[in-house]
């Protein structure tokens, strides 16, 4: 199987535990980025996204800081497990008007394309909707319009244009903690005009299952020569409030809207107590991976309880096979 994806022979790694069976497995140094990493300053940093950035890593960090307002920071790290993030939030500039600038940020994910690196975030404008800029040194950040109308969550970039355009998942929503929630494909010839909807994943309803709440895009998908493959949160409503567990499923790669196979068992769900407690408890949410092209190695990195950040690692190729072994039928 290829993967489109740079060779990263430095990218943080541990091999399955010996005696481990599972697809995926957790760093065992979990979280990798502590609630308090900047002092005095965070309450908690979670739901954030790395990419390759030179001869090491930088990063959009959701920070909620002790006002417990949601900003978003940058950073940058040799090793992508030690980091070192502005305590200083992201300035956008260049907004293109004053209904388009940055209200507040959580969220966010990362994606290069063609040389410049593109962020998304959840932005505010008369509630959620999908803010949008680019760096091309992580330092200074130029803001876009919003991608969409409110209310949208987890508008995810493609990492290539797809049939000439820019693509992006998004995940229609409403202005609360959304009870529903369904994956969307849209298109944009420029990174403003966003249209051709296509709706591209649903929720599975039978039986209350770990994704029957609402779903929404994790990290930015990942090409192979068996469809992209994207990795996916996936709420389930309990008695105790809303768990987020992760997943995984493949879409075709000329029509990413159609889905080409779905597993139906999650591939990490809220089991360890940094998952299970913390501001929000049972909260496994992935914004982000790295991908070594050569081995297949993926390092996904989800937020803990909206509390942490944490890693946990597998390989391309097994993700796939767990996708085709174990399909959703619904
Ligand atoms: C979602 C977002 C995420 C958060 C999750 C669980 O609606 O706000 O940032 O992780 O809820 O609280």
């Amino acid at each position: 199987m290829k993967i489109t994806a740079p060779n990263l022979p430095n990218m943080p790694w541990q091999d399955r535990p010996a005696g481990n069976s599972e697809v995926m497995w957790r760093y065992d140094a979990n979280p990798v980025i502590k609630r308090d990493h900047l002092p005095n300053y965070s309450n908690s940093i979670f739901n954030s996204a790395v990419v390759p950035y030179k001869d090491g890593y930088a990063g959009v960090f959701r920070v909620d800081n002790r006002t417990v307002r949601m900003r978003i920071h940058a950073g940058f790290s040799k090793d992508a497990l030690n980091w070192d993030i502005d305590p200083n939030p992201i300035e956008f500039v260049d907004s293109p008007d004053e209904d388009a600038k940055f209200v507040y940020g959580y969220d966010p994910r990362v994606v290069e394309i063609d040389g410049k690196f593109y962020v998304t975030w959840c932005n505010g404008y008369h509630g959620p909707t999908i803010g949008v800029a680019w760096t091309e040194d992580f330092k200074t950040f130029h803001q876009l319009e919003n991608a969409f109308l409110p209310f949208n969550r987890n508008g995810v970039l493609f990492p290539r244009k797809i049939n000439g355009k820019f693509a992006m998942f998004s995940r229609p929503s409403d202005n609360g903690h959304t009870p529903f929630g369904d994956i969307f494909y849209s298109e944009s010839p420029d990174m403003v005009h966003w249209g051709v909807h296509r709706h591209a994943l649903g929720t599975v309803k039978i039986e209350k299952g770990w994704q029957s709440t609402k779903i929404g895009a994790g990290p930015i998908p990942i090409e192979t020569s068996e469809g992209w493959l994207l990795i996916y949160h996936g709420v389930q409503t309990s008695c105790n409030g809303y768990v987020y567990s992760f997943g995984a499923a493949l879409f075709d790669l000329e029509k990413p809207w159609k889905c080409i196979g779905r597993a139906a068992p999650y591939l990490i769900a809220p089991w360890k107590d940094y998952e299970m407690i913390g501001d929000v408890p049972n909260v496994c949410f992935p914004c982000a991976s790295l991908v070594d092209g050569e081995t297949g190695r993926i390092a996904v990195y989800y937020g803990a309880a909206d509390t942490a950040t944490c890693l946990a690692f597998s390989r391309v190729q097994d993700i796939v096979q767990f996708i085709k072994d174990n399909p959703e039928t619904y």
